[in-house]
């Protein structure tokens, strides 16, 4: 980095503000708060436009202009020296899980908030704009999959394709969007879509490894790949007094069999593979009823592309076999991200901002997925983590604290000062 250019980087990342950042973020915490200092902020609900109201209030103080586009993502600009020049991009979602922390998604968000704050107060003047942006539906909790913002900005599926999801409620995900753009109305609007100089999202690890390896910065190298499935069982609901064992359809009993085989087909002795079923309805859900139809949720992860592939693609044939013929079975895929290694230079541009601060850095890989996942078809992308305390995530018990929320806002602020003026990137 040139000189200049490195102070830049520092007065900006010097300027970032730990306690306004801590403020926010606890301020935020207070909408859709549950007990045990969780969230519950899911997406397209009116809690979420609570908060994204805040967010565009603490933008326009800092001087950034608003606009949202048809996937409802929030974007928030601040003009460069040259407002013709591709933007530099950050940014994260700000939808929660059902049992959410106070962190996971928002800290990016509220991060490329402060950098935007850090530019008002300290002056530094950038060549490139700067954006922010929240993306719509990232974790897939009320309508599945995640990341539908991301998916339709970078082109991955049309937006249409997700209208007709519903939600546990039963609410159409289109219609979901529509109600929340109306309220959104006053707001300007913006196309669908862009090509960023580059994007870098901070985001909290959501696992151990930071804070058993004392380290401030986790430099991520890339994301493995998931895969999501939903299947569906049905028999045939009837009296748990009357029928006999021999002649029942009872889609519980199958949903067993098919979760048993599931669970021999995904064993890894390395302990790489990630597997899980966390949702599970069973229908009509009475005692003395035997189920008529089970839905569950399969959420399959792993580092490796042919490894994922083989178990993923093998799921169908396992259920098949394992319900038998007395009940049917309907798959579907709704999700399938293969595994992504970052943008070399942005990856070498956060190591340099993170020495250049005197942080303590490892390289990792992610094991949760992030929209960086789908800007980076479009974008060269990278992301920065912070500690996650004893690695807990999607859990009202998630903490960091705010230095280091702070040190990686610092990184975040100086990683994209350095993509702003590409004259500093030599
Ligand atoms: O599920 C994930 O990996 C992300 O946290 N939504
Ligand atoms: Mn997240
Ligand atoms: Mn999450």
């Amino acid at each position: 980095m040139r000189s200049d250019g490195m102070d830049q980087a520092r007065a900006l990342a010097d300027a970032v503000d730990e306690g306004r950042q801590w403020d926010r973020l606890m301020t935020l915490a207070r909408i859709g708060a549950i007990p045990g200092n969780g969230v519950n902020r899911q997406a397209l609900t009116a809690l979420d436009r609570e908060a994204r109201r805040l967010i565009i209030g603490w933008a326009e103080d800092a001087g950034a202009q608003i606009s949202v586009d048809a996937a409802a993502n929030l974007w928030l600009r601040k003009e460069g020296t040259d407002p013709a020049a591709a933007a530099v991009l950050t940014g994260s979602h700000m939808d929660s899980q059902p049992e959410g922390g106070r962190f996971d998604g928002i800290y990016g968000v509220v991060a490329g908030l402060e950098v935007l704050s850090a530019l008002q107060d300290s002056g530094v003047r950038l060549r490139r704009p700067l954006e922010v942006v929240a993306w719509t539906n990232e974790e897939g909790s009320r309508f599945a999959p995640g990341c539908m913002g991301s998916m339709a900005w970078s082109g991955y599926r049309p937006l249409a394709d997700f209208d007709e999801i519903a939600d546990p409620q039963g609410v159409r995900f289109g219609d979901a969007l529509s109600e929340h753009l109306a309220a959104e109305a006053d707001l300007p609007r913006r196309p669908l879509g862009g090509r960023p100089h580059a994007y870098i999202e901070a985001h909290i690890e959501q696992g151990p490894r930071l804070e058993l390896e004392g380290a401030h910065i986790g430099v991520v190298t890339g994301i493995q790949g998931s895969r999501w499935f939903t299947v569906t069982i049905t028999g045939a609901s009837a009296h748990a007094g009357t029928t006999p064992m021999a002649v029942r359809r009872d889609a519980l009993q199958a949903a067993v069999r098919a979760i048993q085989a599931l669970n021999d087909l995904m064993a890894d002795p390395l302990d790489r593979l990630r597997f899980t079923i966390g949702s599970l309805t069973v229908e009509p859900g009475s005692s003395n009823s035997i189920a008529g139809r089970v839905r569950f949720t399969i959420d399959l992860r792993h580092p490796d592309a042919a490894f994922l592939a083989a178990r993923g693609d093998a799921v169908e044939g396992t259920v098949r076999s394992a319900v038998g013929q007395a009940e049917d079975v309907a798959i579907t895929e709704s999700f399938n991200a293969p595994p992504l290694e970052f943008d070399h230079a942005v990856v070498a541009g956060v190591v340099a901002a993170a020495e250049a601060l005197s942080l303590r850095w490892i390289a990792m890989p992610s094991g949760a997925f992030h929209d960086a996942q789908l800007v980076a078809r479009v974008a060269p992308s990278g992301m920065i983590f912070v500690p996650s305390h004893d690695g807990v995530s999607h859990n009202p018990a998630e903490f960091t604290t705010g230095p280091q929320l702070a040190a990686g806002t610092r990184v975040l602020a100086a990683a994209l000062a350095a993509h702003a003026d590409t004259t500093i990137l030599s």
